[in-house]
């Protein structure tokens, strides 16, 4: 492995004034469990909904699997000493649902949990706080062939699951994050088949949407139960939507995008309601029967803190007839109801998804969560970005990721200016990983992976990191 605290290139270790984060400011990465563990049979885990996906043909680009991934289950210990040498203060991972609860019930899988505690013992023994996702997207395959997310008794399974992860891992874990990004599980699962199961029906979409806040609640609650000194969250991904122009039309489409969006998550779990707009928008795709009394209380049993990943923007326009981009996430039914909205393209820098590059954006969604939904610790639970690496002598110069992280970090630190109260960050991604619909395609680490070899050479981006982390903040050039 190269030296990662030697410094990054001259000219790109700060591209603005000095900053310096609050004391005690959070700074850790990201990863999740199918996308770097492998080992998918290892130790009695059994088949989740990305397994039988990976598997199916024409699903992921070149058929890529998350069959071995960065091979993280057998080199966990390396790679947690790599992340002390990057200096993080935390990890955050998730727990893969079918290594530990195989089957998605019944008695928890002694093999499986016991590599999550010496996961949790490697990080407290590196000084590295854990912070724990319990669902990444890997639903237990039986528990799909049940009815999946639309169906509500998942939501009963992923609480019991919740509780034996809990039961496992509460004593050593702080933090704690019940799901990932709720509206990618829900929208791209059941809405677009971008993601798996591969399901293309809105109503199941937005049945689903609504079970997995219901699992959310459920777990917070057997947590807060077991481990009331727990930090417990959700994590959401958020993205500001902006009509393309000011026509009212435009504005409209605006709205509706981010109803689906953003607030169909927000509303429920931070106000205990959907919003009156969302459930007009949707009045042709389900009446909401699935909603039972009760079940809104639940979704928004309190919190101790809200996770926020961020990405993009996105710019949407009115409909016109025959027109809408192709971008896989954009696929008309991740929107139910509102398929006809035009996704526009501004011609602004992208990254290799094709996303936007908007650091103002991340001031705008932090601000935006706080000021109209709660006084709740933030973290930025994901920000980064991929784009295309080469490695030359043995090193990766990847001089726009770090510009990229460069700018959130600025952005982040404006928002705390602006009073949001923003605690931590975490990087996407520690390392190359399987991303999803897009296999090994597309490189979101700061770390580099040789899927050969499974070498990990720590890109200019993880040095320049570790010096943020080890000054707190960035400095001027
Ligand atoms: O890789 C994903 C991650 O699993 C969830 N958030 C977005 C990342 C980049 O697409």
């Amino acid at each position: 492995m190269s030296d990662p605290t030697r410094p990054p290139a001259v000219g790109v270790l700060d591209q603005g004034p000095a900053i310096t984060f609050p004391p005690g400011f959070l700074w850790g990465a990201a990863t999740a469990a199918y996308q770097i563990e492998g080992a998918a049979t290892a130790g009695g885990r059994t088949p989740s909904i990305w397994d039988t996906f990976s598997h199916t043909e024409g699903r992921t680009v070149g058929g890529h699997t998350g069959d071995v991934a960065c091979d993280h289950f057998h080199r966990m210990p390396d790679d947690v000493r790599l992340m002390a040498e990057l200096g993080l203060k935390s990890y955050r991972f998730s727990v893969s649902w079918p290594r530990v609860q195989p089957g998605g019930s019944g008695a928890a899988n002694a093999e499986g949990l016991d590599f999550y505690q010496r996961l949790v013992d490697e990080l407290l023994g590196h000084g590295i706080e854990p912070w724990l996702t319990l669902y990444h997207w890997d639903l237990p395959q039986p528990l799909e062939d049940a009815g999946g997310w639309p169906a509500r008794d998942t939501a009963a399974r992923f609480a019991d699951y919740a509780q034996l992860v809990a039961d496992a891992l509460g004593d050593r874990v702080r933090y704690w994050t019940t799901l990932n990004e709720p509206w990618c599980s829900a929208f791209l699962g059941y809405g677009s088949g971008a993601h798996a199961p591969g399901r293309t029906d809105g109503a199941d979409a937005v049945r689903a949407g609504h079970h997995l806040m219901l699992g959310h609640g459920l777990a917070v609650q057997a947590l807060r139960a077991s481990r009331p000194d727990a930090q417990l969250g959700i994590t959401v991904n958020l993205y500001p939507v902006t009509p393309a122009t000011d026509s009212p039309a435009d504005a409209d489409a605006a709205r509706r995008i981010d109803a689906l969006a953003n607030r169909f998550f927000l509303d429920p779990v931070l106000r205990g309601s959907y919003p009156a707009d969302l459930r007009a928008d949707l009045a042709s795709v389900t009446d909401f029967g699935h909603v039972r009394d009760g079940d809104l209380e639940t979704i928004s049993t309190p919190l101790d803190l809200v996770g926020v990943n961020y990405y993009s923007r996105h710019v949407v326009a009115a409909p016109v007839e025959g027109e809408q981009p192709e971008a896989y996430w954009r696929a008309p039914t991740c929107w139910p109801g509102s398929e006809d909205v035009r996704f526009v393209t501004r011609g602004v820098p992208v990254t290799d998804m094709d996303w936007e590059i908007d650091a103002p954006g991340l001031v705008e969604t932090l601000q935006r969560v706080h000021r109209d939904y709660t006084d709740l610790p933030l973290y930025v639970t994901e920000n980064g970005s991929a784009f295309v690496d080469t490695v030359v002598d043995g090193q990766v110069d990847d001089t726009d990721r770090l510009a990229y992280f460069d700018s959130h970090l600025r952005a982040a630190h404006a928002a705390i200016g602006a009073g949001v109260p923003l605690r931590g960050y975490f990087a996407w991604s520690l390392m190359d990983n399987f991303e999803w619909a897009w296999g090994y395609t597309k490189r979101f680490g700061m770390v580099y992976v040789d899927y050969d070899s499974q070498v990990r050479i720590p890109k200019s981006s993880a040095r320049w990191y570790a010096e943020v982390i080890r000054r707190n903040g960035l400095a001027a050039q």
